[in-house]
């Protein structure tokens, strides 16, 4: 019988008899909860008294792993001993999830709001949005953001209504950072590699095709040589690196590498290196602030943008996990969430939800300050639960995910939905049992409902309608297709 993995020291039948009480209660504190945790609130004070010296916060996220690809969750097919280590000192969370796609997720971690608010267009970040590099940067932080963009410009330029949208989104000289390094900065045409021989944008000026480097090894490089240079301030380093993303290709560790010619031959074959060498750099990484005398003072957070490439099969300790990114499936939006920090947080597992629009009142929590005025943000902190609190912990996630307008999206629909511990439903009736540990998602038959899934239904049914609430984006007040075009619905 599958139930969740922290409460494996209960019994199924304890489990169920306590799952039955937080179900009752949280019918009776549907109100509270929903004032607390689940609308569109401004937070005025901080609910967490951060430890009393300022400190680093380095925030690395991936791009396109899910949680089937690092053996802490119980991956089997790639060896990620760095990565492994963190979650074994630090705590590991069990259900954190991403949208399934790199922009819509990178809009929430980055502003701390639903899409619904805020989405324009795909590989968009609106002009004029305020991000946790501003905030931070306000509270007095150092700020480096390095490694992938792809918010300036996404579409091509012959792609029907990109005239529209191409160049505006934020340049990363506007994101809110001191300082920055990034792959795909401006168009999307000219991003060049982000791996062998990479081209990147550094702080205004560009370097195209750098022979015989590779990205992630060069973006770790600039954020130790930051770090050693602001190493007197509270730092805030926001990573989202490249790996393990499309183009599958050999990494200075496949043995391809030492012919040059061969450094960008593409082939699946070689994201078992990729997703290796992801872990060797944040390993390289955390040596590197060890050895300029900072990992006392750096809190480390390891995060992914989305699941996995489709292209990919993997390993859950026996289940066959196929990469589910794009998908609104568990295989697509379940992701790892690791927190390390030696001697403050103390090891151990959390299996509390939490989202990317999260990060921003957990930053602003662990730099001990209010959210700034005015601020509105949709994410709830989950700092408490990094020390071993209990916290305020979301009772669901929600998810409104449309990555249209843009190129290549014309596959996609609208879908909105809330999900919990148990269950999942979307804004049009489905409801889908995802309990227990894994991928699993099993269609519900609405006619035929348990009492609890009746309970369930009506509570995620109040989470989509309190979220939907005002105000919403242009985009999202009006659907559209993959061009822009409106789409009239009967
Ligand atoms: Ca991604």
């Amino acid at each position: 019988m599958g139930y969740p993995e922290w409460h494996k020291s209960m019994s199924p039948v304890q489990y169920f008899i306590h799952r039955s009480k937080i179900t009752i209660e949280v019918e009776m504190l549907r109100s509270l909860l929903l004032l607390i945790a689940l609308t569109f609130s401004q937070i005025s004070a901080p609910a967490f008294a951060a430890p009393a010296k300022p400190f680093n916060i380095v925030l690395i996220m991936a791009d396109d792993v899910g949680i089937e690809g690092l053996g802490c969750y119980g991956g089997t097919d790639y060896a990620t001993p760095n990565l492994d280590r963190l979650a074994k000192n630090g705590v590991r969370f069990t259900h954190a999830y991403a949208q399934p796609l790199c922009t819509p997720t990178r809009l929430q971690i980055m502003t701390g709001k639903y899409n619904h608010r805020n989405w324009l267009y795909f590989g968009i970040l609106p002009k004029g949005e305020k991000t946790f590099g501003h905030m931070m940067s306000d509270f007095g932080y150092a700020t480096c953001l390095a490694g992938k963009w792809q918010l300036t410009s996404y579409d091509p330029p012959d792609f029907p209504g990109a005239d529209k949208r191409r160049g505006t989104g934020t340049h990363p000289s506007e994101a809110g950072f001191d300082e920055y390094s990034l792959f795909h900065s401006e168009e999307t045409e000219d991003k060049g590699s982000r791996y062998a021989n990479p081209t990147f944008l550094r702080n205004g000026k560009l370097h195209k095709a750098v022979e015989g480097a590779y990205g992630d090894d060069l973006t770790v490089d600039y954020i130790l040589d930051f770090m050693k240079r602001n190493r007197e301030k509270p730092q805030f380093v926001y990573y989202p690196m490249a790996l393990p993303h499309w183009p599958m290709v050999p990494t200075p560790h496949s043995k391809v590498w030492s012919d040059p010619k061969r450094r960008l031959e593409e082939d699946p074959k070689y994201f078992k290196d990729m997703v290796e060498y992801m872990d060797f750099v944040v390993g390289r990484l955390v040596k590197g602030i060890e050895q300029i005398g900072l990992r006392e003072k750096t809190l480390i957070l390891f995060y992914s943008d989305n699941g996995t490439d489709k292209r990919i099969t993997s390993h859950l300790g026996k289940e066959e996990v196929v990469g589910g990114k794009s998908k609104v499936t568990q295989n697509g939006i379940r992701v790892p969430l690791i927190a390390n920090w030696p001697g403050q947080i103390s090891p151990g597992v959390s299996g509390d939800l939490i989202d990317s629009t999260d990060f921003l009142p957990t930053l602003a929590d662990l730099a001990g300050k209010p959210l700034p005025k005015n601020w509105k943000t949709d994410g709830v902190s989950f700092a408490p639960q990094l020390f071993g609190r209990k916290g305020t912990p979301r009772q669901s996630v929600f998810f409104w995910y449309d990555p249209r307008p843009g190129w290549d999206k014309a596959g996609y629909t609208r879908q909105i939905f809330a999900l919990d511990h148990r269950y999942k439903l979307f804004s049009d009736g489905r409801l889908f049992d995802v309990r227990g540990v894994g991928m699993r998602e099993v269609a519900v038959d609405a006619r035929r409902l348990t009492a609890e899934a009746a309970i369930a239904k009506r509570k995620l049914r109040r989470v989509i309608d309190a979220t939907m609430q005002p105000p919403l984006s242009t985009t999202a007040r009006q659907e559209v297709d993959a061009y822009g075009r409106p789409i009239r619905k009967k």
